[in-house]
C-alpha cells in the first residue's frame, strides 16, 4: 500500500512526498484504493455479461453519497492498511479523510435510501446499475448570517473527482421539442434541439470486494462544442453558446424534495437522463439478445419516485417507433420491466406537468401518454387518467407503467392504498406493495461510529456487518453490567467527540453527560422543527423558574437546510438560531439548557452527530412522513427514539418494544379526524397554558428584541390554520419528555433500553430491504458464488 501510493503521488499526481499537501496524499491514497476496486469490479463486470443475467437498473434523480475514501477502504477490508502505510510516510489518515468533500447529489432521505441501497446491491452480489445525473453543484452550502439561512453553490467538481471513470465512447443523442409528423402508419419525430448524455462511471464494490456494480451518471455535452465561425466573427458568446445551453442540463441539484417546481428544466432534466438510462440499458440488451420481446427478463427498472417516471413512454416509444412492436404490446412490455417507488403522500410533491409545457418539450411522449391512457381505460372503464384537467399528472403515467408499485413503510403503502392511488388500487388491487426501507449498516454502524461496531464485533464477530440480524445476541447481554458499562463508555467517547467539535467550530462548550436530543433532517413544517423549539422554550421558561428542582441536564442539536424558497422553513430556522443565542447566554440555564445549530447539515455531519446522540427527535405529523431513515440510524446507534406514530417509526416500535420508544401524539386517523374540527388550534392553545406562555414570549419578541414583530406571522399560522398540528401534539410532546428526562437519570436503565435498540435494528439493514425488492418485484437473484459454480 504504502509504495502504491507513493508511485501514485509520483506518476499520477507528478509530486514528490517532500511536496505533497493533504489533498495530494489524498489524491494518491484514493488511487491506490481505486485500483483495488477496479480488480474486484471488472470481474463482476465481466461474469454479469458473461452469465447474461437480469440486472436491476436503478434510476434515481438522487444519488446523496457522502464521503466516499472511508466507505471504500472498509469495503475492501483495507482501513488498517491504509493507516500503517500512510503513517510510515508521516501522514495522518484522519486528516486525510476529513480532507474529502461529500458528493451531494441528493437532497435528503430519497437521495440517500439510493446511495444504500447501491452499497446493498453490491454487498449481496445483485448485478445491478444506478443511474441518475452528474450535477456540477450538488446541494447547496447553507451558511447562518445574523441566524438566517444563506445558501451558497456548491463545488464538489472542482477538485478531481478521482473515483469516476468518464466514458467518452459511450454518448447518447438525447433530444428535445420539434413536431412529430405522421405518414405510413408511422411517427416522425423532429425533434428542434439535441444534446449528447455522456457516461461517468463510478464503481460500487460491496463488502470485502466479494462483487462490484456500477453507478453510472451522465452529463451533457453540445453536439457542436463550438462555433468557430462564430468566433472568428468575433461572436465570443455565440461561439459557446450551444455549449453553456447543453451544459445546463447538469449544472444544478434543484434543491427541493418536497415541492414541484414545474420547471421546464427540470422536466428536460429528468427525460434527459431517463432517455440515456433506456437506451444505455437497451444497447447492452441487444448486444447479446436477438429478441426485444424478452427483455423483461433481462432488465428490472426501478422508478425511485416519479422523477424518471417518463422511462414508461420513453421505452414505449423506442418499442414502436424503432422496434416496430404495436402500441398495445409495446405498453405491456414496457411495464413487465417497470417498478415505482413512492415515497410520499404531500399532494404538493407529487409531480404534475402543464400539458401544453410538456407537449412543447415532449411532443411524441405525450401521443404516447394518451395511447396509455386510452389503452387502460379501454380495459378498466372510469378509470383515472394521466391526462386530466390539463395536467400530465407523473404519479398516475407511473402507477399504470409499471407492474409494482411500493410504498417505503407499512404505515406509507397502507396510506397510499387508501389515498393517493385509491381508486387505482381497486382496479389493481395486486399491485401495490411495502418494502420497509432500511440502511446500510456498513456506513451507519461500522464506519461511522468505530467505538460500537468494535465492541460488537469483539463480542459477535464480524457476521453482522452482513448479516444484521445477528445483533439480536446482544439482547441477552442488558443485564451484563460489565458489557453495559463498555456500551456506555462508546456512546461517552462519541459524545466527547461531538463536543469537542461543537466547541472547536462553534464555539460553544456543552457537557457530554448532558442527554445530547438531536433533530437532524431537512426543514420542514410537517417534520415540526418548529414544536422542538417551542417545547425547548417551554422547558427553558420551568428550569428558570425552578433551577434547583434536579433537572436533566439537555443540549438540543438541530441541522438541516430549507429549501431556497421555502419562507416558512426558513423562519424556523432564524426562530431556532434566536432562541439559541438567548439561552445559550442565560446565566441560570448555563448548566442545564443549550441549543446547537451547526450549519451545513450534510453526510458527513450525520455521521458525526448520529453516534454521539442519546435521544432521537422523530416527531413529523402523523401520516406525512412516509418511512424516515434517521430514525434508523439512530435507533441502530443506540438513541432512543421520542416519535410519532409516523412512517417506519410505528415498525421501530414493534421491533424494540413500546418500553424503549418514548411515544406521543395523535394518531394518523385521529390527525384526520382533528382538521375537520373548527377552530382545533384555538382550542389547543387556549388548553395549554405552557403553551400559552412559549407563544406570547415569542410575539413580544423575547429573542428578537431588535425586531419584535419578526414572528407575528410564524405565531399567526398556529393560532389560524396549524395544518401541521403543533399545538394540538404540544402538551403530549412536552410530557413525553420529561418522561425522558425522568428515565435518563437511571443510567443503568437508560442503557439498557439503548442497548435493546441496537441489538432490535437487524430489520432495519438495506440488506433486507434489496432481498425484498429482488424477491417481489425484480425477480434477480445473487451472482455471489455463481462464478464458482460454472467453473466447477
Ligand atoms: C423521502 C421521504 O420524505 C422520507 O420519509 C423517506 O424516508 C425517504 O424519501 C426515502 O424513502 N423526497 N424525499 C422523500 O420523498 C420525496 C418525494
Amino acid at each position: 500500500m504504502k509504495d502504491e501510493i507513493l508511485r501514485h503521488l509520483r506518476y499520477g499526481l507528478g509530486k514528490d512526498a517532500a511536496h505533497s499537501s493533504v489533498y495530494d496524499w489524498r489524491m494518491a491514497l484514493s488511487r491506490a484504493l481505486r485500483d483495488r476496486m477496479v480488480d474486484h469490479w471488472i470481474p463482476s463486470t465481466q461474469e454479469a455479461y458473461a452469465s447474461g443475467s437480469k440486472r436491476v437498473y436503478y434510476l434515481s434523480m438522487e444519488f446523496l453519497i457522502g464521503r466516499l475514501v472511508e466507505d471504500m477502504a472498509s469495503n475492501l477490508g483495507l482501513v488498517d492498511e491504509a493507516k500503517a502505510a500512510l503513517k510510515e510516510l508521516g501522514q495522518d489518515y484522519e486528516t486525510i479523510v476529513k480532507d474529502e468533500p461529500d458528493a451531494a447529489l441528493g437532497n435528503g432521505g430519497l437521495g440517500r435510501l439510493a446511495a444504500c441501497f447501491m452499497d446493498s446491491l453490491a454487498t449481496l452480489g445483485i448485478p445491478a446499475m444506478g443511474y441518475g445525473i452528474r450535477y456540477e453543484h450538488g446541494l447547496f452550502e447553507q451558511d447562518f448570517v445574523e441566524g438566517q439561512q444563506v445558501e451558497r453553490p456548491e463545488t464538489w467538481l472542482q477538485q478531481d473527482h478521482i473515483w469516476e471513470f468518464e466514458r467518452p465512447e459511450v454518448q447518447y443523442p438525447i433530444t428535445f421539442g420539434g413536431h412529430v409528423e405522421h405518414h405510413d402508419g408511422k411517427a416522425h419525430w423532429h425533434p428542434s434541439e439535441t444534446v449528447i448524455a455522456t457516461a461517468f462511471d463510478t464503481p460500487v464494490i460491496g463488502w470485502e470486494g466479494r462483487w462490484g456494480n456500477t453507478l453510472r451518471l451522465w452529463a451533457a455535452m453540445p453536439t457542436k462544442v463550438f462555433d468557430l465561425a462564430s468566433f472568428n466573427r468575433g461572436d465570443y458568446l455565440a461561439a459557446g453558446r450551444s455549449e453553456a445551453l447543453a451544459r445546463t442540463i447538469c449544472r444544478v441539484l434543484y434543491p427541493d424534495d418536497t415541492t414541484e417546481t414545474g420547471k421546464e428544466l427540470r422536466l428536460k432534466q429528468e427525460y434527459f437522463f431517463t432517455s440515456a438510462s433506456i437506451q444505455d440499458l437497451l444497447r447492452r440488451f441487444l448486444s447479446t439478445h436477438a429478441d426485444i420481446r424478452t427483455l423483461p427478463d433481462a432488465a428490472a427498472i426501478q422508478l425511485n419516485d416519479t422523477h424518471p417516471a417518463i422511462a414508461g413512454p420513453e421505452l414505449v416509444r423506442v418499442l414502436v417507433d424503432k422496434h416496430e412492436l404495436g402500441m398495445d404490446e409495446a405498453i405491456a412490455l414496457a411495464r413487465r420491466c417497470l417498478g415505482y417507488t413512492n415515497h410520499t403522500l404531500l399532494p404538493e410533491a407529487l409531480e404534475r406537468w402543464p400539458e401544453w409545457l410538456f407537449g412543447r418539450v415532449l411532443p411524441r411522449h405525450l401521443e404516447i401518454i394518451r395511447e396509455i391512457d386510452a389503452d387502460h381505460l379501454r380495459r378498466h372503464e372510469g378509470a383515472p387518467k394521466i391526462l386530466d384537467h390539463g395536467n400530465v399528472n407523473m404519479g398516475e403515467l407511473a402507477f399504470i407503467m409499471a407492474h409494482k408499485v411500493n410504498g417505503v413503510s407499512a404505515l406509507h403503502t397502507d396510506l397510499v392504498k387508501k389515498t393517493v392511488f385509491n381508486d387505482l388500487h381497486k382496479i389493481h388491487p395486486q399491485r401495490i406493495v411495502n418494502q420497509t426501507n432500511g440502511i446500510t449498516q456498513r456506513r451507519w454502524l461500522k464506519t461511522c461510529n468505530p467505538a460500537l461496531s468494535g465492541l460488537i464485533t469483539r463480542e459477535l464477530g464480524n457476521g453482522w456487518v452482513t448479516d444484521l440480524d445477528l445483533l439480536s445476541q446482544l439482547k441477552s447481554r442488558t443485564g451484563d453490567v460489565a458489557f453495559k458499562e463498555e456500551f456506555v463508555a462508546a456512546k461517552r467517547a462519541n459524545k466527547v467527540r461531538l463536543a469537542n467539535w461543537v466547541t472547536e467550530t462553534m464555539g460553544i462548550s456543552i457537557d457530554p453527560d448532558a442527554m445530547f436530543d438531536v433533530q437532524i433532517k431537512r426543514i420542514h413544517e410537517y417534520k415540526r422543527q418548529l414544536m422542538n423549539i417551542l417545547e425547548t422554550v417551554a422547558l427553558w421558561n420551568e428550569m428558570r423558574a425552578h433551577p434547583d428542582a434536579g433537572w436533566t441536564p439537555r443540549v438540543k442539536i438541530f441541522g438541516g437546510k430549507a429549501a431556497p424558497g421555502y419562507h416558512v422553513a426558513k423562519e424556523i430556522i432564524h426562530l431556532i438560531n434566536d432562541v439559541a443565542a438567548v439561552i445559550n447566554s442565560d446565566e441560570i440555564t448555563k448548566d442545564l439548557l443549550k441549543v446547537v445549530y451547526p450549519p451545513n447539515y450534510n453526510v458527513t455531519m450525520a455521521e458525526v452527530l448520529i453516534p454521539a446522540a442519546d435521544l432521537s427527535e422523530q416527531i413529523s405529523t402523523a401520516g406525512k412522513e412516509a418511512s424516515g431513515t434517521g430514525n434508523m440510524k439512530f435507533a441502530l446507534n443506540g438513541a432512543l427514539t421520542i416519535g410519532t406514530l409516523d412512517g417506519a417509526n410505528v415498525e421501530i416500535r414493534e421491533h424494540v418494544g413500546p418500553e424503549n420508544f418514548f411515544l406521543f401524539g395523535l394518531t394518523a386517523e385521529e390527525v384526520m379526524e382533528r382538521r375537520t374540527q373548527p377552530g382545533f388550534a384555538r382550542a389547543a392553545i387556549e388548553a395549554s397554558p405552557r403553551l400559552q406562555r412559549v407563544l406570547g414570549q415569542i410575539v413580544e419578541g423575547r429573542f428578537c428584541p431588535q425586531d419584535q414583530g419578526r414572528y407575528h406571522g410564524l405565531v399567526g399560522m398556529l393560532y389560524d390554520s396549524d395544518y401541521f398540528l403543533v399545538t394540538c401534539d404540544f402538551d403530549s410532546y412536552y410530557d413525553t419528555q420529561r418522561r425522558a428526562d425522568e428515565a435518563y437519570k437511571n443510567a443503568r436503565n437508560w442503557a439498557a433500553m439503548a442497548l435493546v435498540n441496537t441489538a432490535s435494528m437487524g430489520f432495519f439493514s438495506s440488506d433486507r430491504t434489496i432481498k425484498g425488492y429482488a424477491h417481489d418485484i425484480w425477480h434477480v437473484g445473487s451472482r455471489l458464488g455463481a462464478g464458482e459454480e460454472a467453473a466447477e
